[in-house]
């Protein structure tokens, strides 16, 4: 049982002061709907910190707010904490997981696997993008959306649908993003923020990773691979890989897409793309992961061909 939109706003009423909080290597949905709850809170008179296990990555730094995201939570106590679009609660960090000065938990999410481990959970898979859901309550609440709040649901939506071309790109998702243009949301300068401005190094390192691509299973599935050896010869980090999987996913017949990634010596952060065909979060299960039906992944301990085997093995199964 999921809790309702007005059981939310109650809890927003009659409290005061707010902790927010969301994932590791936190996305454009993780960073957009918690900073527009964030700014929805702080618009209608509430306290709000924001805590953050990892750093807002640099391609998101345009956010409005997104500058006073703490990566430790002031020793004081909280009414409530709101957790966004964590997929599981254990994601949001040890310091937030061990933080008890709270008297309500709220847990706002999308992921189909998410469980309900908060007081209040509102979490529908059917909502393209977490920040849809902080709308859902800002606007049942009566709230005039501000160009700050609208940019940042903008972008949680933009980022979540791949630019609205995924198929969670539903009508409601056009919809609200279209509200935020109204609000005074730019749909160019968006765009131009996240998409024309890459840093020299990730295409660098983008360079290093293509070569690494197999294709198997019949031309069905492929992989791309970015190794510590990669990072440290461009000068980047992981943070520049996001999106390398979509280049072997962009294959013509391929449905599954895997990014193997490097994390330390013996160990692997796996990420699964499925061009829609294919229930990918059924493979990260299976390997103690977790995810959506469309992008999924899991973290493996082993050499590279260790890994690899393993994967390969699950995926050319399932085809
Ligand atoms: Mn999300």
């Amino acid at each position: 049982m999921t809790e309702t939109v007005q059981q939310i706003i109650e809890v927003i009423r009659s409290n005061t002061s707010f902790l927010l909080t969301t994932h590791e290597g936190p996305d454009g949905d993780a960073i957009g709907s918690s900073l527009a709850l964030a700014s929805f809170l702080r618009k209608i008179g509430k306290n709000v910190t924001v805590h953050y296990r990892d750093p807002v990555p640099d391609l998101y730094a345009f956010l409005p707010a997104a500058d006073t995201v703490l990566p430790h939570i002031p020793d004081r106590h909280y009414d409530v904490a709101f957790v966004l679009d964590i997929g599981e609660r254990k994601r949001a960090g040890n310091e937030f997981c061990n933080f008890s000065r709270v008297t309500t938990t709220v847990n706002l999410d999308h992921h189909l696997s998410c469980d309900n481990f908060a007081d209040y959970n509102l979490i529908d898979p059917q909502a393209a993008s977490t920040g849809i859901l902080v709308y859902r309550i800002a606007t049942a609440f009566g709230y005039r959306f501000d160009r700050e709040t609208a940019l940042c649901i903008y972008v949680a939506t933009i980022t979540d649908t791949g630019s609205f071309r995924y198929s969670n790109a539903n009508r409601e998702a056009f919809s609200v993003a279209g509200e935020m243009i109204e609000f005074g949301v730019n749909a160019w300068d968006v765009a131009e923020k996240l998409y024309e401005n890459q840093p020299q190094r990730r295409l660098e390192l983008l360079a290093k990773c293509l070569p690494t691509l197999e294709v198997f299973k019949d031309g069905q599935a492929a992989s791309v691979t970015v190794t510590s050896d990669m990072y440290a010869s461009c000068g980047a980090d992981a943070e520049l890989t996001d999106g390398f999987v979509n280049y072997p996913r962009s294959i013509r017949g391929v449905e599954v897409a895997i990014f193997f990634r490097q994390l330390e010596e013996n160990k692997y952060k796996v990420g699964f793309r499925s061009k829609g065909k294919v229930n990918v979060a059924a493979f990260s299960a299976a390997l103690g992961g977790g995810g959506h039906h469309n992008a999924a992944g899991c973290t493996l301990d082993g050499t590279l061909d260790d890994v690899k085997t393993l994967v390969y093995r699950i995926v050319e199964d399932s085809l």
